[in-house]
């Protein structure tokens, strides 16, 4: 497939409501699409990292100029490219799992389009839809963050994560599960806010019967998360140190995870992501798909990939409405706490132009 052009646009768009986390808190999403015309389709995809540096090392604009100076041109300079032959082209330039990840999803949407297939089928996805959860960012309040809980539970989501952090995580805990009883499904999302000398504190959580606790300390720190596991019982997930199969390899060998979220863009993309998927079934580790505030562009691609057999615990993808009033697509939908997979060809969904021409904070066409 010979790639004409490649458009990157930026996009602002506005949260329901802050989302606060243990890095940052969050009241607009700076959004960088990626869309590849081809001579038989056009191919769409969105790049996750966020504004700053914060969650992981990537950050919006670095990813937009990596893409622009580095991966475009090692592209272009191949001369035919498809999904599969994007990784390995792109190997020699070092991490920027987010900007490759944007850009091999854009070309594979493009791939599958022109062949009438849909990802989810592409990836071997079994299911026609996903079990949705929702992510509850920090609060300034326990009765505001009940009140938010009761709201998403009353909107059908079949699980809630808590965000925590220092400060902000046995009472908040307590009183969701006190409020709500035993029988929600409960978790909870430290991103990398603790140390291994917390161990002691954060074994209090294992009164609360959660799902898992996901990414309690440093990304580097995989080792702690093996310490920690012999401490705390709650079942210990790793979001931001999983960047790879092998790394996915290496923490479930070493004891420092039983249960792996996989965010696609965070691992540079939806063939990796499978591969972690694969190695996980192999070892008998459950795995759930994460998001990262994502348009319906990522959503709908992120819905693909876990219909995969794998992915046994409910997911991070909610509905359009938790994060936007007006999205970037035709907004997806939750209903009695699941999300159906797209069945059109690629990831089934296209961006509204109106939408865009409207949202759009700058567009750059790159040619070969
Ligand atoms: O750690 O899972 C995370 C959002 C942005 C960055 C990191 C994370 C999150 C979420 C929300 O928890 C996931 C979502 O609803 O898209
Ligand atoms: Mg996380």
């Amino acid at each position: 497939m010979k790639i004409d052009a490649v458009e990157l646009i930026r996009v602002t768009m506005p949260l329901v409501a802050p989302f606060r986390t243990s890095f940052a808190t969050e009241t607009e999403r700076d959004v960088l699409l990626v869309r590849v015309e081809t001579a038989d389709a056009t191919g769409w995809a969105e790049c996750v990292a966020m504004d700053g540096p914060l969650y992981s090392a990537e950050y919006l604009d670095g990813a937009q100029q990596v893409i622009e100076d580095h991966l475009l041109p090692r592209l272009f300079a191949a001369g035919s490219v498809t999904g599969a032959t994007v990784g390995p082209l792109l190997d020699p330039v070092r991490g920027h799992r987010m900007a490759k990840a944007a850009v091999e999803t854009a070309i594979l949407d493009a791939e599958l389009r022109a062949a009438g297939m849909p990802l989810s089928q592409y990836l071997g996805a079994t299911a026609a839809d996903v079990v949705s959860g929702v992510s509850v960012g920090i609060q300034d309040s326990i009765p505001e963050l009940l009140d938010a809980v009761a709201g998403y539970l009353d909107e059908g989501y079949a699980r809630i994560k808590l965000k925590i952090e220092p400060g902000w995580d046995v009472a908040p805990v307590a009183a969701v599960r006190e409020r709500f009883g035993d029988d929600i499904l409960l978790q909870v999302d430290a991103n990398s806010a603790y140390h291994r000398a917390d161990a002691r504190h954060l074994a209090r959580l294992d009164a609360f019967d959660l799902l898992l606790l996901e990414q309690p300390l440093p990304e580097e720190d995989v080792a702690g998360h093996a310490v920690l596991a012999q401490v705390v019982r709650t079942p210990i997930c790793l979001d931001e140190s999983i960047v790879s199969a092998q790394a996915a390899y290496e923490a479930i060998r070493t004891g420092a995870c039983s249960i792996v979220n996989i965010k696609p863009g965070r691992v540079g993309g939806y063939l990796e992501a499978r591969r972690i998927h694969d190695v996980c079934t192999a070892a008998g580790i459950p795995v759930w798909a994460g998001g990262m505030l994502e348009t319906g562009i990522g959503r709908a691609a992120n819905l693909a990939l876990a219909g995969l057999p794998g992915f046994t615990l409910p997911s991070d993808i909610s509905a359009s409405s938790r994060y936007y009033h007006q999205d970037l697509t035709e907004p997806i939908t939750t209903a009695a706490g699941r999300t159906t997979i797209p069945v059109g060809p690629g990831i089934g969904i296209d961006p509204l132009p109106e939408v865009l021409a409207e949202l759009a904070t700058s567009r750059r066409v790159i040619r070969p």
